[in-house]
């Protein structure tokens, strides 16, 4: 068990699940992000942190084990809005982590970190980033900085590139990409609990009938996921028509990101 696991993001979508699903984890979690959060109740700590803000990151990592990276602007929106958090909030963190005596990171990457991929073909990790977005550019650089500090350093990072963590997939897109609230759960134990993960990079999705990714090379985490989207299709049928083949959501496994303007300042 760790002693202190931080929560980064805290407030948001898989911050909120983490917190509630995550707790037997660590004897205290440390609960952080720009946003207002809950109270803290048992075993918790909340602090509200900017990391943009260099100091109070070094503080925020000091005397936690364990980091679940989940903080960061995390979808498109203007470079200096993802510079601050996803660019400069990603060197305080790791910076931070230096000091405090190296704990390890899950890093929440994304699929669009590959996105301009098209949807026929299967991808390896280990396949040349094709980012879709300037977010999807600030989560290479997330995973560039992981891969210096690993080898610098020894900094063990999870690199986990999710896929559309959501109760449901929403489309069909998601289909493949869906990554079920419990199988997150599961897969950020796994992360915590191996005796030694190095720096793996790990598709964040579910058991899937339709996919475009193959994680056999986390097989050593013994992440082994449970759900399936196809569950959910005759309701997605249901809902909308499945798109034209042309569409970008049809063509690229970034789907709508692939299409997204360069947002002004
Ligand atoms: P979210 O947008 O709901 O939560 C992100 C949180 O980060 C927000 O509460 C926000 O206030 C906080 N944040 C933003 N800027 C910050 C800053 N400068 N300092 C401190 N906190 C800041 O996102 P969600 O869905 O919970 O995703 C969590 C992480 O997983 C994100 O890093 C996202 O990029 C990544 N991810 C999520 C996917 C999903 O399907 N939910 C898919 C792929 C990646
Ligand atoms: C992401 O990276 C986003 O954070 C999330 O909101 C979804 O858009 C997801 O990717 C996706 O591709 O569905």
């Amino acid at each position: 068990m760790l002693e202190r696991l931080l929560i980064t993001g805290a407030a948001g979508g898989l911050g909120r699940l983490a917190r509630s699903r995550l707790k037997h984890l660590a004897r205290t979690l440390r609960l952080s992000d720009v946003a207002p959060m809950e109270a803290p109740g048992e075993g918790e700590e909340v602090i509200q942190c900017n990391l943009g803000d260099r100091q109070a990151v070094r503080d925020l990592v000091a005397g936690c084990d364990g980091i679940l990276h989940l903080g960061g602007v995390s979808v498109e929106r203007t470079f200096d809005e993802i510079c601050e958090a996803n660019l400069v909030g990603v060197y305080n963190l790791y910076e931070a982590a230096r000091a405090a005596g190296q704990p390890r990171i899950l890093f929440a990457s994304s699929n669009h970190t590959i996105g301009f991929y098209t949807q026929d073909v299967r991808l390896q990790v280990d396949d040349p980033h094709r980012p879709d977005s300037l977010y999807g550019v600030s989560k290479c650089f997330g995973e560039a900085m992981s891969s210096l500090y690993f080898d610098k350093f020894g900094q063990e990072t999870a690199l986990v590139r999710i896929g559309s963590c959501f109760p449901e997939p929403r489309d069909h897109r998601m289909l493949a990409t869906w990554l079920s609230p419990d199988d997150f759960v599961s897969l950020v134990e796994c992360v915590f609990r191996a005796p030694r993960i190095g720096r793996p990079i790990v598709w964040g999705v579910s058991n899937n009938q339709a996919t475009w990714w193959d994680n056999s090379s986390a097989a050593f985490l013994g992440w082994q996921p449970k759900d399936s989207s196809e569950a959910f299709r005759a309701k997605i049928d249901a809902a909308m028509s499945v798109p034209d083949k042309d569409a970008v959501d049809a063509v690229y496994q970034g789907g709508k990101f692939c299409a997204e303007p360069i947002h002004e300042s």
